[in-house]
């Protein structure tokens, strides 16, 4: 057997010419991308750039850049199948999916939302409110609303809930941004929006009009998975259970964004202690009675809740009030995790907060996945490792044990 050498004599030409070749089509690719920028040129459309861009086309790419009907180009080959006859369910909650998203977010929006409805809502037909802080673009509708088989709804977020309030000193937040920015490893340090955003879930989005009508919300975000069948719904489950609350991974708060955030908390709470259920979850929140902050938080990317309890608790209310005056999420950067996580286990029974250990969530990298050795795994045809689980693989960065912990604690007896 000759094995092929560039340096053997009797390929030589033969390499020769390959090397012509490919001089030859470099010269041409030079010529085309020559032509494309003289027509760019003229057309002053900026066509070459928009021909490299589609070739680094990720999910993630904004959707402004696409044509308006290139919502259909987002859809991955389908993940779950309508032609099979689906079973029927007569019983539903009052409950709705609920997505914060920009009109950019398009394309992990339809990612996400694919991904609820092929392990869940296909055969449930739970509707799906949209907010935005802008008005959503038709493209946004469209494409959206083509994924599910239920309603959608689409709402635009009251400026006032959504700004950063004129009371906010900016010089003093510009500064406290800057400062945050120089500290390594911290999200989003300069970020006014995502202030914004953290503030509108803590003390916004359970006003919104169109939340009205609705008892329970799911939370969806853009860019999320779902590894096994969900197959029962989570919705009835909090309602059969009176649950006010439910989450999937829990997680401690970086310290930088919310020095004062517990100290500021606790003034509340020491003030109306009123508020304060007698059978709380406060040992999720703190390991010695409220004197310091274990910083545990529900990852609130994922959440299942009452908007009775948001909406009716005078304690929940009151509380958003007083944050919002101390001013720390622009000041600091207050996200709607930590507060969510001090509100829930201080105000509400921790009977009433429940981990859904069975449904295998991912979210940047971070997920819960089903222990094999449960019903959940094999029922739910799981493509997740249990080991990669964050209270597995994570375990000292989790506040599962923390969750475990407040559940244990005695209960008092009220009656
Ligand atoms: N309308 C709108 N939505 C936003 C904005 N910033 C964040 N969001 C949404 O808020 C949620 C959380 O934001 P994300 O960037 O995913 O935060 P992360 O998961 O903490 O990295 C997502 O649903 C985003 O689409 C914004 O400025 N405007
Ligand atoms: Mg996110």
């Amino acid at each position: 057997m000759v094995l092929y050498s560039p340096l053997s004599s009797a390929p030589a030409a033969r390499w020769k010419q390959l090397l012509l070749t490919k001089k030859s089509l470099i010269a041409s690719i030079f010529v085309i991308f020559s032509l494309l920028g003289l027509l760019e040129l003229l057309l002053e459309r900026g066509i070459s750039s928009r021909i490299l861009s589609s070739f680094s086309l990720t999910p993630n790419s904004s959707s402004s850049d696409q044509s308006p009907l290139s919502c259909s180009n987002l859809f991955e080959p389908s993940s779950f199948q309508h032609s099979t006859p689906r079973p029927t369910y007569s019983r539903k909650a009052n409950a709705t999916f609920l997505t914060l998203a920009r009109n950019s977010d398009l394309a992990g929006v339809i990612h996400s939302m694919k991904q609820v409805e092929g392990r869940f809502n296909r055969d449930r037909h739970y509707p799906w409110v949209f907010l935005n802080d802008e008005p959503f673009t038709e493209e946004f509708i469209r494409c959206t609303s083509a994924v599910t088989s239920a309603k959608t709804h689409y709402g635009q977020i009251p400026r006032d809930q959504w700004v950063q309030p004129d009371f906010i000193d900016e010089d003093r937040a510009t500064k406290a941004r800057k400062a945050l920015s120089k500290i390594r490893g911290v999200f989003y340090a300069d970020s006014v929006s995502y202030r914004n955003m953290c503030r509108f879930y803590s003390g916004f989005f359970y006003r919104q009009p169109l939340l009205q009508d609705f008892k329970y919300y799911w939370r969806v975000e853009p860019d999320i998975n779902y590894r096994c069948e969900i197959e029962y719904d989570p919705f009835l489950y909090m309602e059969d259970n009176n649950k006010a609350y439910g989450f999937t991974i829990s997680v401690p708060e970086q310290k930088e964004t919310t020095p004062t955030l517990w100290d500021t908390s606790m003034e509340f709470f020491n003030q109306n202690p009123q508020y304060l259920h007698p059978n709380n979850a406060m040992r999720f929140a703190s390991k010695d009675e409220g004197k310091t902050w274990t910083r545990c938080t529900y990852w609130t990317n994922f959440e299942i809740g009452d908007l009775d309890f948001f909406r009716g608790s005078e304690g929940y209310n009151k509380y958003f009030e007083h944050l919002e005056t101390a001013g720390g999420f622009y000041y600091e950067r207050w996200g709607d995790a930590p507060m969510h996580g001090i509100a829930i286990s201080l105000l509400l029974d921790r009977e009433r907060i429940h981990h859904f250990d069975d449904i295998a969530y991912e979210h940047t990298g971070w997920e819960q996945c089903p222990d094999p050795l449960t019903p959940a795994y094999e029922r739910g045809r799981c493509s997740c490792d249990y080991g990669n689980s964050m209270a597995v693989k994570w375990k000292r960065y989790s506040c599962q044990a923390d969750f475990d912990a407040a559940l244990a604690v005695p209960r008092i007896n009220t009656e």
